[in-house]
């Protein structure tokens, strides 16, 4: 199988490692990077436009390693849109896409008779998008979910008596927040991964517009001592419906499970009318990343998507 990868940091490297690792009979052909194409990998960066690149070196699979841009999506959408039209199946770390134009990028890779895998937009590699596809015939009818590491991590520490300038310092020292945290803290980042899953859960075709969200930056030092006198703790709590999108900051009582999902931890409960589904792990770091990739990947290989 011939991997194409769009963008070449953190996570692209990780998923390249990952594939030494387990020696799998898998090929990565190439990667663009800002400037242009590099093919084979370590070779010389050459100006090369996404659909060219394509062409010349006719990949199963493109893996959307690249940053995100929340503008309108590009070059990723584009790149989608054309791999598509040669059958070839694409898999995404990157959120910003499919949080702009989910419906248009999955009618078209459906259209294509292509797949579309994104388990790792979503808390990386614990499976909460892949969950989906070994719970047939559920109905759910919510999700309620911490979705961002960096804003749990500085509730957390607010939980146990730092300022939220303090709890901040020290999630950027311990390299868990961004140098500009602006979309974590502003509620933006879990409002895109709330658009992802509330698609994959209710097969809706939302877009980040449709969430109404807030974050933390304004939570008040005083407020989180209150609530932990009365035995609460705050959580940015991302929350979807077949009605409503939404994401702020909630007071929870010890009995919701997302109450004990603490530091850079993520955690989603699924409610359906059969059972309650609650999952739980990291939700970043390239290697996790990586791993949400592998799984699309061996999920595209073995012809079950
Ligand atoms: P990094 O900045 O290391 O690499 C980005 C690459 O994209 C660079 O090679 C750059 O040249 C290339 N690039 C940028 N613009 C390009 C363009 N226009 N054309 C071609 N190439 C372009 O970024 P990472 O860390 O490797 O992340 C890659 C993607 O995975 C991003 O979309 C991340 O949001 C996403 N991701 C990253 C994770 C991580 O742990 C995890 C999951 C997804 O959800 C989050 O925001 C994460 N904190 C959850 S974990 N690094």
């Amino acid at each position: 199988m011939k991997v194409l990868l769009l963008g070449y940091g953190n996570v692209g490297k990780a998923f390249v490692e990952l594939l030494r690792e387990n020696q799998l009979n898998v090929k990565v052909v190439g990667a663009f990077k800002r400037g242009g194409l590099v093919a084979p990998l370590g070779g010389e960066e050459k100006a090369v436009e996404i659909e060219k690149g394509l062409e010349q070196l006719s990949p199963d699979v493109l893996v959307d390693v690249s940053s995100p841009n929340y503008v309108n999506g590009e070059p990723s959408v584009s790149a989608y849109l054309e791999a598509f039209k040669r059958g070839i199946h694409v898999i995404t770390a990157n959120k910003a896409p499919l949080a702009l134009k989910f419906g248009e990028i999955l009618d078209e890779a459906r259209k294509r008779k292509a797949s579309l895998g994104f388990q790792a937009t979503v808390m990386s590699g614990v499976p909460s998008v892949n969950l989906r596809r070994v719970l047939p015939a559920l109905k759910v009818y919510e999700l309620r979910g911490i979705l961002n590491g960096t804003t749990n991590y500085i509730l957390s520490k607010m939980h146990d008596g730092l300022s939220f300038d303090q709890a901040l310092k020290e999630a950027q020292e311990q390299g868990f927040a961004e140098p500009d945290p602006t979309l974590d803290v502003n509620g933006f980042d879990s409002a895109a991964k709330l658009t992802i899953l509330a698609n994959v859960y209710f097969g809706c075709r939302k877009s980040i517009k449709d969430v109404r969200f807030s974050g933390i930056e304004h939570i008040d030092f005083s407020e989180v001592g209150r609530w932990r006198n009365e035995g609460l703790k705050p959580k940015l709590v991302a929350k979807a419906s077949r009605s409503e999108l939404r994401v702020s900051v909630e007071a929870l009582t010890r009995n919701d499970p997302l109450y004990h999902v603490d530091g850079v931890t993520n955690g989603l409960l699924i409610r359906t009318d059969i059972q309650d589904i609650f999952i739980s792990g990291p939700g970043a770091g390239p290697k996790r990343a990586a791993y949400g990739i592998l799984s699309d990947l061996l999920i595209i290989s073995s012809g079950q998507s």
